[in-house]
């Protein structure tokens, strides 16, 4: 059997991921699953969502990323199972956001190497698509400011570490293209799906490996 395919979007607050990767799991279903990291309904993700709400609660930044990557290990088994039978998984946020939004924080020797370790053997993306907006925009949007991160300083220095960490990546490996980059200043929903679908569509009409492969920096 065709295994499923793993596409990931990925961005700041508020660029559309979430509306974007509901556009694509309607697109691939009955075939198709979208998981968003973090995933609060799970005992780690329960304590996540506490801190992201909770601007009170106060946890060591190391042990906040080690959280985040812990969430993704409690759903990893999940993600693999899926793509072994058959079925897409659409990921809202993974790895790169664990990494970005932490290394933005800029704690003593927590830097980019050592935030991407605990993700090492997760399963990786066939497809990574970063969704980018040139302006303050996405802080118009409904409901930004409530949660701890919703800061623009804070979402400029994070949107710098993803931009980082896609080219230190980039560079050091000799797969093929490792993120794609899509801006949203301008475009309507229906123009962002439009070329979202561009992206995925080879992917996953293309033939590939019967199993996926795993995260190795
Ligand atoms: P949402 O607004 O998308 O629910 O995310 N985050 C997310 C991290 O700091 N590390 C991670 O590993 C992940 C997946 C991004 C809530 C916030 O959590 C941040 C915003
Ligand atoms: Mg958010």
């Amino acid at each position: 059997m065709n295994r499923g395919r793993l596409v990931l979007f990925e961005g700041l607050d508020r660029t559309g991921k979430t509306t974007q990767s509901n556009i694509l799991l309607e697109r691939l279903k009955p075939n198709a699953t979208l998981i968003k990291f973090p995933e609060r309904s799970t005992e780690i993700g329960a304590v996540i969502d506490r801190y992201l709400k909770d601007k009170t609660f106060e946890l060591p930044d190391q042990a906040v990323h080690l959280l985040f990557s812990a969430n993704r290990w409690e759903m990893a088994e999940r993600i693999k199972q899926l793509l072994l039978q058959g079925t897409h998984v659409v990921l809202d946020r993974y790895v790169y956001s664990g990494v970005a939004y932490s290394a933005a924080k800029h704690t003593d020797r927590m830097d980019r190497t050592w935030c991407l370790q605990p993700d090492r053997g997760l399963p990786r993306p066939d497809l990574t698509i970063f969704l980018t907006s040139d302006d303050a925009e996405n802080e118009l949007r409904a409901g930004f400011g409530e949660e701890r991160y919703e800061k623009s300083e804070f979402q400029q220095e994070v949107k710098r570490q993803f931009v980082e960490v896609f080219k230190a990546l980039e560079d050091s490996s000799h797969e093929e293209k490792l993120v794609h980059v899509v801006n949203v200043t301008g475009k309507s929903v229906e123009e962002v799906a439009k070329v979202v679908w561009d992206l995925v569509e080879p992917v996953v009409t293309l033939p590939t490996d019967s199993t996926y492969s795993e995260l190795l920096y």
